[in-house]
């Protein structure tokens, strides 16, 4: 193959382009374009620039008839686009130089970029790193998923409590997508299933046009790109102009009413399997869609017989969201190719492939069969079919099946169905093994692997903290970007002064922009010379940012007992949303903007405690909050946190880790160094037995004075009514299923470490550079290598 040339262009090529677009594109001229006409300018001449690469893609995987990843998900937390698109195609310097000709501000462009919030958290978020990753690789892939409307809602407060306000980043254009009309799929749900010449038939009640929307992902170097795909729900029949000339306008609309509900809004929960004949129909509606899409192109490419399409196709199906694709791609094969059930269930065995990526009860997803039959009849008899045949042949009838209580596990499902199914860390793929999965892995024993989860560099790292990645350009030069265990080189110079000044500064850096922000949007005054101590992630129990308040309103308590004494300062950081019906992790929301509010407002505490907790964590909030801490708070109750990835991002950064051994952090603490991590509290095995002790929340609280004592401040009213918070604290007391009591004294104390650990500055430096020289497993880029090698099989594309 032709070695890639890519022709950069120059400051002054891009400025032309920019003006171009301001003008045809926009049809604005620069003496009237707001900003956001600049930015769309912009992104389409960014835009222009990734299309060589994608076409590249286009005309080298189907001229070589290259075998694809196909990653199948309900989330893609991808957030802006243009900063890492000019990142990627290594444009950041001429592109500079360009807005400086054309006299405009790069923050403030690359500020008025909506997130595209496509996703809850680090489910959605891992899918985003992954496509790019795969860019980076030059591995031809598409991403299939929904273009929802509207995206994670918006997050603000109110008297401490949180308010969602709906997202809507597509009521202005989005200069990053393609719409292709040509590639439209009619998806149906409902109606009923009848048998004709021994061909079952599937006569859908009703149905909607899947659309596809195509996103360029462009790669590291700018060397290829693939495509995010997806789906928006548009009517069969767009109006009905009888029903409306008759006057019935509302009845007319209907149609277009019902479809676009398909697309409308994603859910926002993270932690529960919400039972909704909706998420149903979405689930089945992605799916369905990237199958059809899937069949379409391999045919295209390869004829019809579709006995080869393992060899070319790889399906990912992220979590259970997609696990439909199983009976699905059955009933394609049988229904519409013709194949018999033993062939299509063979054929669809060995092209999809399962992550696991939780462990809570509430969050496996079940579905009564009734809905299953009234919603999708036909796949309800697959599903049958699959679970008889899996009994029969597995010799065990009445044991472990799909369908168990009238209910649809969409686990074992998807476990059943996957030639691969993998867990997302070390210590998660063990528990996958012997708890949720244990008679299934005793039956198919091969089929589970581990991926630990990673993290793209050119966004957590080239991007969004330029400080540090400057320094570590020129200490190690610039290859880390594309191969992150070249930060290894950085090791002998953990005992540079010089280094370690340098290091100093760059985090300094950050601390100040982040101060300036806080002071901006909170008005809280940060000293940047704190210690800045960040808990960000969605809020849940398991989480327990629960912990970590009470742990603040004991050492508040501390600080006034002795308030000359020898104190390190802090500011703690929260940042995260909660889902809008889960009201235990609401009333914590409510508790800690509450002690915030009493505690930065006390003059007694103020050099050494204060507390921010900024609305609506997004990833570009992320982006601003991780390069700026010292401290990533990672410590969740052992054995529930199925890896993290907000934990990997921190380390890269520089950030030291108080943790528990809880997924990825496992791993986290054995690469940086025991030495060089904070570890705390229960192991999974002993947090499970902790749990089974009757009485135990009551008889840590009895053991822990400080525990008691932000306890009692609660009670007493020193934040606010105590009543606001009683679920918390009747929970707290009474039953405690995530060991915030048990583990609280051992927080407790590893704080305290901190605190000391803080005041050498020098080997606090020393210590934060082993963890980043140490992080380079955590990029991406190795994890999806793993997927490569363990679970499809496919190769770069020649060349890259
Ligand atoms: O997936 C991440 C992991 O790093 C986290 O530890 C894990 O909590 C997260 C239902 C989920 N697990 N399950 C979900 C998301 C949406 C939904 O509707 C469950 N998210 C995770 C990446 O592996």
């Amino acid at each position: 193959m032709r070695p890639i040339v890519t022709q950069l262009p120059s400051a002054q090529d891009l400025s032309d382009q920019i003006l171009h677009h301001l003008t045809h594109t926009q049809g604005r001229g620069p003496e009237f374009a707001t900003i956001f006409d600049w930015r769309l300018a912009i992104s389409y001449t960014i835009r222009d620039q990734i299309v060589t690469p994608w076409m590249r893609n286009h005309r080298t995987s189907r001229n070589q008839g290259l075998k694809r990843v196909y990653y199948l998900s309900m989330e893609f937390l991808i957030g802006r686009i243009l900063g890492d698109a000019i990142i990627n195609l290594g444009l950041d310097q001429q592109m500079d130089a360009a807005l400086d000709i054309l006299d405009l501000d790069k923050q403030a462009i690359l500020g008025d970029e909506p997130d595209a919030a496509l996703g809850n958290g680090g489910l959605g978020r891992l899918a985003a790193c992954f496509m790019e990753s795969l860019s980076t690789l030059g591995v031809p892939a598409y991403g299939y998923g929904i273009r929802y409307e509207h995206g994670l809602f918006r997050q603000r407060f109110e008297g401490g409590q949180q308010v969602e306000a709906p997202e809507d980043w597509l009521n202005q254009p989005h200069p990053w997508e393609f719409v292709r009309v040509d590639y439209s799929y009619e998806i149906g749900f409902k109606g009923h299933v009848e048998t004709v010449d021994g061909r079952t038939v599937w006569h859908p009640g009703e149905s909607v046009i899947a659309r596809a929307y195509d996103t360029p992902v462009v790669g590291w170097k700018g060397r290829w790109a693939n495509t995010l795909r997806l789906w928006g729900a548009q009517p069969t029949n767009l109006f009905d102009l009888h029903r409306f000339n008759s006057g019935d306008h509302a009845e007319a609309a209907k149609p277009e009413a019902l479809a676009r509900t398909l697309s409308r809004v994603l859910y926002p929960d993270d932690t529960t399997d919400s039972g909704k004949e909706l998420r149903l129909k979405q689930e089945y509606f992605l799916t369905a869609a990237a199958l059809q899409d899937i069949l379409r192109r391999y045919m295209d490419e390869h004829g019809d017989d579709l006995t080869g399409l393992p060899d070319k196709v790889a399906i990912q199906l992220n979590d259970t969201h997609p696990a439909i694709a199983g009976p699905e791609l059955i009933r394609l094969l049988m229904d519409e190719h013709g194949y018999g059930f033993p062939e299509a269930l063979q054929i669809a065995r060995a092209t999809l492939n399962y992550t696991n990526h939780t462990l809570l009860p509430e969050a496996l997803e079940r579905w009564s069969t009734w809905l299953m039959g009234r919603v999708l009849p036909r796949h309800l008899q697959i599903i049958e079919m699959i679970d008889a045949e899996h009994r029969t042949s597995t010799r065990r009838p009445g044991h472990v099946g799909i369908l168990k209580d009238d209910q649809v596990l969409m686990g074992e499902l998807a476990f059943i169905m996957a030639n691969k199914v993998n867990g997302v860390s070390a210590l998660h793929t063990d528990l996958v093994r012997s708890t949720v999965f244990y008679d299934l892995n005793k039956l198919h024993g091969e089929k589970i692997v581990n991926e630990t989860n990673g993290v793209a560099p050119r966004r957590w790292l080239r991007m969004s903290n330029p400080p540090l990645a400057k320094l570590l350009d020129a200490t190690i030069g610039t290859e880390w970007t594309g191969d992150l265990d070249q930060l290894r080189l950085l090791e002998p110079h953990a005992t540079d002064p010089a280094f370690l000044d340098a290091l100093h500064a760059a985090k300094r850096q950050n601390k100040v922009a982040l101060s300036q922000g806080l002071l901006a949007d909170l008005g809280l005054k940060a000293d940047p010379d704190a210690l800045f101590d960040v808990q960000v992630k969605r809020m849940h129990e398991y989480k327990r940012q629960l912990l970590n308040i009470l742990e603040t309103i004991a050492l508040w308590h501390r600080i006034h007992e002795s308030p000359n004494g020898d104190w390190t300062p802090r500011l703690k950081i929260f940042g995260g949303k909660a889902a809008p019906g889960y009201w235990l992790a609401k009333s914590v929301i409510h508790l800690i903007n509450d002690v915030a509010a009493t505690i930065n407002k006390d003059p007694v505490t103020a050099k050494y405690l204060q507390i921010a907790y900024p609305p609506n964590y997004n990833v570009s909030m992320a982006e601003k909050l991780i390069p700026a801490a010292d401290l990533s708070e990672q410590i969740s109750t052992a054995g529930k946190e199925a890896s993290g990835t907000g934990n990997m991002k921190f380390t890269m950064n520089g950030a030291l880790t108080i943790g528990t051994l809880d997924g990825a952090n496992v791993e986290i603490r054995e690469l940086v160094g025991p030495e060089n991590f904070f570890l705390f509290g229960l192991t999974a095995e002993e947090a499970a037995a902790e749990k089974a002790k009757p009485g135990h929340a009551r008889a840590a609280i009895e053991k822990s004075e400080n525990m008691k004592i932000a306890l009692q401040l609660i009670a007493e009213g020193r934040f606010g009514r105590a009543e606001s918070y009683f679920s918390v604290l009747d929970r707290t007391w009474n039953d405690d299923p995530f060991l915030v009591a048990s583990d609280f004294d051992a927080y407790f104390d590893s704080q305290r470490q901190v605190d000391a650990a803080y005041r050498d500055t020098r080997d606090w430096d020393r210590m934060a550079v082993l963890n980043i020289a140490r992080s380079g497993y955590f990029s991406s880029d190795r994890t999806i290598r793993g997927y490569m090698a363990d679970i499809w099989h496919v190769e770069p594309a020649p060349g890259l």
